[in-house]
């Protein structure tokens, strides 16, 4: 664990509003899994950034549903608020070809308790058409709402300027993420379901990856910063590497490709 304090800024929202498409928008990469079906992203992904000299980190989260009859979203929810415990800044990010949504609200009643600051970020406003919904989540109670489009890269240098306004520089903690030179990478690597997340969770000593039952659980290669011997090593959990013709599904072929694309940026494989 590095104890460089780096202020953390978790993006928050309930499904398939864009949060890791502006993820990856912030951090110009494709770093995280975007589709168009709902609940794709499970686990927490870190980025450094900087903007205009502030230094920050965003953390993508998987959508908040609040259904107790979604097995995975109770865990979901628990990796959301391990983000925002390090958080010193919450996006609430909505849509705003929708408006706001019940829940929306629900998602807003759940981080106002954290006591936080949270921005709300209205994406989708592709164009001025959509302006007029976006204003629509001032009556989320978090102030005026940013209006930005994650896809066309609309509104980002003005949100990444709020972001690093609402910033206190040099306080908020850092768990996991950044990896310094010397770090040695570690990908985790096998079949689906044999247990690789849960190895990580061991080394890790938190429930830091997302686990269940259910193959083909994890999607997004989620890297983990632990030290052993005063040594640094990322650990990065992949998504189980199936045969192509037992694939389910698109979000099953893309986490495949991923996974496989980690092998050739480590030091080390398991
Ligand atoms: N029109 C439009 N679509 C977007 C925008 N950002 C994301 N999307 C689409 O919304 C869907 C969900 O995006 P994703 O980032 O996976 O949402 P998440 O579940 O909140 O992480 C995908 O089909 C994206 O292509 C945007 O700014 N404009
Ligand atoms: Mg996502």
């Amino acid at each position: 664990m590095s104890d460089q304090t780096i202020p953390v800024v978790a993006i928050i929202g309930r499904p398939n509003v864009g949060k890791s498409t502006l993820f990856n928008r912030l951090l110009k990469k494709r770093r995280a899994l975007v589709d168009a079906t709902p609940g794709v992203t499970r686990d927490r992904l870190y980025g450094d950034l900087q903007w205009q000299g502030v230094h920050f980190r965003v953390v993508d989260t998987g959508g908040l549903q609040f259904d107790s009859r979604d097995r995975l979203g109770e865990r979901v929810a628990l990796q959301v608020s391990k983000a925002m415990e390090e958080a010193s800044l919450a996006l609430l990010v909505g849509d705003g070809r929708e408006g706001p949504m019940p829940l929306d609200r629900e998602v807003a009643s759940w981080l106002r308790p954290w006591g936080k600051p949270v921005l709300v970020v209205v994406n989708k406003v592709d164009s001025d058409r959509e302006l007029p919904a976006s204003y629509e989540f001032s009556s989320l109670g978090f102030g005026e709402p940013l209006g930005v489009s994650a896809s066309h890269g609309r509104g980002i240098g003005e949100l990444l300027d709020a972001v690093a306004r609402r910033l206190p520089l040099g306080s908020g903690t850092v768990g996991s993420g950044t990896v310094g030179s010397g770090t040695i990478r570690v990908a985790i690597v096998g079949r689906p379901n044999v247990g690789k997340s849960s190895l990580v969770n061991r080394i890790a000593n938190e429930e830091r990856v997302l686990v269940d039952e259910a193959p083909g659980t994890t999607r997004d290669p989620v890297e983990v910063t632990v030290s052993y011997q005063e040594r640094p090593y990322c650990l990065i959990d992949t998504a189980g590497v199936r045969s192509k013709r037992r694939l389910n599904s698109r979000v099953d072929a893309v986490a495949r490709i991923k996974a496989l694309e980690v092998i050739h940026g480590v030091d080390v494989c398991l």
